[in-house]
């Protein structure tokens, strides 16, 4: 288990220095956030995000995302051109010593949530999701006022984008992540680096668009796909265990063994009825999630990926990224290692 933390580069107000203060963090997980999506990242940039974590003794293994062009998802016309970039970004990470690469691919929309900062009753700040508010939006209409989406759409382009996908299903986004892994992998089985896709967030269709990577049969489809343990998956507790249905502890008893988990973003919820949830701090008690049966059952069936931290919430008056401050996200780096420790030792 490798214990590493998300850092948003140069402009991130959370630095190396305050990172590398964190007791029990190896590494960072960071991306190069100037270039288009879909184009090939400069040499430069990534030496450039290695020297920097290297200098303050952290290793830059990890990248979040290496994001999935939508003609890749949508399978338009001249998406090859799309593959052969990621396929040479691979390579390129490869070169520079990353070892896993994670990537999502959900159409248009990120995560999503209906709240940036809602109040808990201790007085921290969380994120949180209403199904109801998402329910009752049509982005279509131009009814975006949801935080956390990608506001480099103008409200033209979105509508065209959704215009798009009007007539894709998840039959056909699966058919499209199949094409882009028969690109992808062998690439990555030649560069050493292992392909981690994200759970979707939620884990079901939001706003008409199909959603495919919600939960344990999503696995056993994506890993017939491709046989190769290059295709693996980024274990996201938070995003999975929104939809109750999720066994969480079972997804990883029954997956681990065949070592695709090659990062786990850990981060506990609460639910707050149907499909509402806040996040959490990370301790099992402040939300839904048994955070030692989790991370005992990863350490059970041999867990050897690395594992962040996942979403903190903003506390002691800290402003900055949603989801993204210092002080709960170290907490919750010091909880999860130390109950790593506990477990292995027993
Ligand atoms: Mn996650």
């Amino acid at each position: 288990m490798n214990m590493t933390f998300r850092w948003y580069g140069p402009d991130d107000p959370v630095s190396l220095g305050h990172i590398r203060q964190i007791p029990g963090i190896t590494g960072i997980v960071t991306a190069v956030y100037t270039v288009p999506v879909g184009e090939v990242w400069p040499r430069e940039e990534i030496a450039s995000l290695k020297r920097r974590a290297e200098e303050k003794g952290l290793a830059f293994e990890v990248v979040e995302s290496v994001p999935v062009h939508e003609d890749i998802k949508l399978g338009a016309p001249g998406c090859e051109r799309f593959i052969e970039n990621y396929c040479e970004n691979v390579r390129r990470l490869g070169e520079a010593g990353v070892k896993c690469i994670c990537y999502n691919f959900m159409p248009v929309f990120d995560w999503t949530r209906s709240e940036l900062s809602r109040k808990l009753p201790d007085g921290s700040y969380a994120l949180a999701y209403d199904e109801e508010t998402v329910r009752a939006i049509d982005p279509v209409k131009g009814e975006l006022r949801l935080p956390g989406w990608d506001e480099s759409y103008t409200k033209e382009e979105l509508w065209a984008l959704l215009q798009r996908y009007s007539q894709v299903t998840g039959e056909d986004l699966w058919r499209n992540l199949g094409r882009f892994l028969d690109g992808v992998i062998p690439v990555c089985e030649e560069a050493g680096v292992n392909l981690a896709i994200h759970p979707d967030d939620p884990p079901w269709p939001i706003f008409g668009l199909p959603r495919i990577i919600t939960g344990a049969d999503s696995y056993e489809r994506l890993f017939a796909l491709n046989e190769s343990p290059r295709n693996g998956v980024t274990l996201c507790f938070g995003s999975l265990a929104a939809d109750p249905q999720n066994d969480l502890e079972e997804i990883i008893r029954r997956f681990g063994p065949e070592h695709r988990f090659h990062f786990v973003h850990a981060r506990n919820i609460k639910h707050t009825g149907g499909r509402s949830f806040e996040e959490a701090a990370h301790l099992s008690l402040c939300g839904s999630l048994d955070m030692a049966a989790l991370l005992t059952a990863l350490y059970e069936t041999g867990f050897d990926g690395y594992i962040r931290p996942d979403h903190g919430r903003m506390i002691w008056g800290e402003k900055g990224r949603p989801g993204y401050g210092l002080y709960d996200r170290a907490l919750g780096a010091c909880y999860l290692t130390g109950l790593w420790e506990a477990i292995s030792k027993r």
